[in-house]
């Protein structure tokens, strides 16, 4: 493989990705690897791998070997705890919580692992994450002041203040397992506000909410909770296809 940032960036030129998310807490190796096959064989192009508890470095390098050995596809680190690393993933995206009301999830804890991160050499894209509510579980985490759902000014100004202050990527964030994802609407505000790439997730678990997410602009669409539990190959093909609008 080509480096991280030369794969996801080409990527998103050719139009929208879709990328799975893997949650390492309580998921066996062997099933990760079974969910990557065939979620790859439905046409996903990268696999992040992350969660807001229990992740170690362990379970993270044991979940990157088993989808890297299955599918060959980019897998890229997606952190939460800065004490959980593995040199075995293609890289990671650097990103700051920016509506966090913990400066240790804006700044704090990256300035803990930055020196690790490149005495390890991972590849790092740097990327704004905007949680939105519901926000869930990581809103919690990272005590969050969630974005409300019709407050599209205020997402579309963290967006750009964002790509001013040189951040690669936006990842809007309904939060793993909300039962509303991202406002199409708010994605196309803060896309018309930003030039970068903008990943949008959380709740995304039907074609017609993936449709909705890319038509609106997203250039990636993550999809976690649906992947991971999903056991029909046709409805799996169709939530991939209408993120990646094939
Ligand atoms: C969470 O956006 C991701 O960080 C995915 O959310 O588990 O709801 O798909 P879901």
């Amino acid at each position: 493989m080509t480096g991280l940032n030369d794969y996801f960036f080409s990527k998103v030129k050719e139009g929208t990705m879709h990328m799975s998310l893997l949650d390492p807490e309580g998921l066996p190796p062997e099933k990760a690897a079974e969910i990557a096959k065939r979620v790859k064989a439905a046409g996903t192009d990268a696999f992040m791998i992350g969660g807001s508890t229990g992740v170690t470095s362990e379970n993270l390098e044991a979940i990157t070997v088993a989808v890297k050995e299955a599918t060959g596809l980019p897998v890229i680190y997606f952190p939460s705890d800065p004490s959980a690393f593995t040199d075995k993933v293609d890289g990671m995206f650097f990103m700051s919580i920016v509506n966090s009301t913990d400066p240790n999830y804006i700044i704090g804890y990256h300035a803990m692992v930055a020196p690790f991160v490149r005495k390890l050499g991972l590849e790092c894209i740097s990327m704004a994450y905007i949680i939105v509510e519901p926000g869930m579980t990581v809103a919690r985490i990272s005590k969050a002041k969630c974005v409300e759902r019709d407050d599209l000014v205020l997402a579309a100004g963290y967006a750009l203040a964002a790509e001013y202050m040189g951040f690669k990527l936006i990842y809007l964030e309904a939060g793993s397992g909300a039962d509303r994802p991202v406002p199409p609407e708010m994605i196309r505000a803060v896309k018309e506000a930003v030039k970068i790439p903008v990943i949008v997730g959380g709740g995304i678990r039907t074609p017609e909410a993936a449709t909705a997410a890319r038509e609106a602009g997203a250039n990636a669409i993550v999809t976690g909770t649906f992947v991971e539990n999903c056991e029909n190959d046709s409805v799996l093909n169709a939530v991939v296809h209408a993120a990646k609008g094939i």
